[in-house]
């Protein structure tokens, strides 16, 4: 599978290497693994990112070397590498201009949704997290994987996995996993650092979800809506909204949970999730324009909140009712 990859690497000197706009920890994790091993096999590289590195990830070595798009695709650039990004879209529009002036172009990604947009496309679907891939690729490549390349690793599959918890965790990303332990990551340091450092204006924005979090199909279904002027009403940023809907499904007998935020652009943002194998809410999402997960996918939706909230929950009350 890396074969043709390994060739590419091998045969190109000066890259780029993005990731999705508001990345994650796979995102950020796998941009700067790749990053880091391309350097140290003696390629130039260049790391971007439509939006700066979140709090939570700037311990992780080489996220200094994040920088924001260019005006212009460097002349020395040959070429340029997308990872954990489904569609070009979701690395913005400066950079798909960039993308698309660069002489060569690859696609490192793990989401089922993958629309193949690059020269060399090494697609996954359903694998836990880029960051796997990653490690595969850097074993492929007989690079070594250095102390920083595994935490970055290690923040890639902890985040895409929640922390160990979805079914993606097979024993193969256990096995990765102890290959980034061995290679020196302190795992009980590293978890504090992503897991137990949330800054006091994510509290503020839990307390707002969970008294405003609406329960309906006997409790199958939860959802929250964030109108327009919320988050300044609240003092809290886009960061502080990432992992939303992680506090409305937790509870018993949820089987699916959808978060709504309006972009203040005409845009509204989906965020659904699954509890259920039996409700795919990658293909609930594609119904409405997005992609994602069986079990966690998202949409952006052109709309008002109201509208764009009917539209889904319909869809969502629809698949709910075929389970009873
Ligand atoms: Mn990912």
């Amino acid at each position: 599978m890396y074969t043709e990859l390994c060739q590419v690497i091998n045969s190109h000197k000066n890259f780029v290497v993005i990731s999705h706009f508001r990345p994650d920890g796979d995102a950020i994790g796998s941009t700067l693994a790749l990053g880091l091993t391309l350097r140290a096999l003696g390629k130039q590289v260049q790391l971007w990112n439509e939006d700066p590195c979140p709090a939570r990830y700037t311990f992780l070595q080489g996220s200094e070397l994040l920088q924001a798009i260019p005006p212009a695709l460097p002349q020395e650039v040959d070429c340029f590498i997308c990872v954990d990004t489904g569609d070009l879209k979701r690395i913005g529009d400066a950079a798909m201009a960039r993308f698309k002036e660069a002489p060569y172009t690859v696609n490192i990604d793990h989401h089922h949704t993958n629309t193949n947009y690059a020269d060399l496309n090494v697609v996954k679907g359903g694998e836990a997290a880029c960051g796997c891939m990653i490690a595969e690729l850097i074993t492929a490549l007989g690079a070594p994987l250095t102390r920083p390349v595994a935490e970055a690793l290690y923040a890639a599959i902890s985040t895409d996995t929640g922390s160990f918890q979805y079914g993606s965790t097979t024993p193969q990303v256990m096995r990765t996993t102890a290959s980034l332990i061995e290679a020196g990551v302190d795992v009980g340091d590293i978890n504090r650092r992503i897991w137990q450092e949330s800054p006091m204006s994510v509290y503020t924005m839990q307390k707002e979800v969970l008294n405003h979090m609406v329960i309906e199909e006997n409790g199958a279904l939860t959802h929250y809506s964030m109108p327009a002027g919320k988050k300044a009403e609240l003092g809290v940023g886009m960061e502080d909204c990432k992992d939303l809907v992680d506090y409305i499904r937790i509870w018993e007998g949820v089987k699916a949970a959808v978060i709504f935020e309006d972009m203040e652009n005409g845009m509204i943002r989906v965020s659904l999730r699954s509890k259920d194998p039996r409700i795919d809410v990658s293909s609930i999402a594609g119904e409405h324009g997005g992609g994602g997960h069986a079990m966690a996918s998202g949409i952006r939706m052109r709309g008002t909140l109201e509208d764009c909230r009917e539209k889904v929950l319909n869809s969502f009350r629809r698949e709910l009712r075929k389970l009873s």
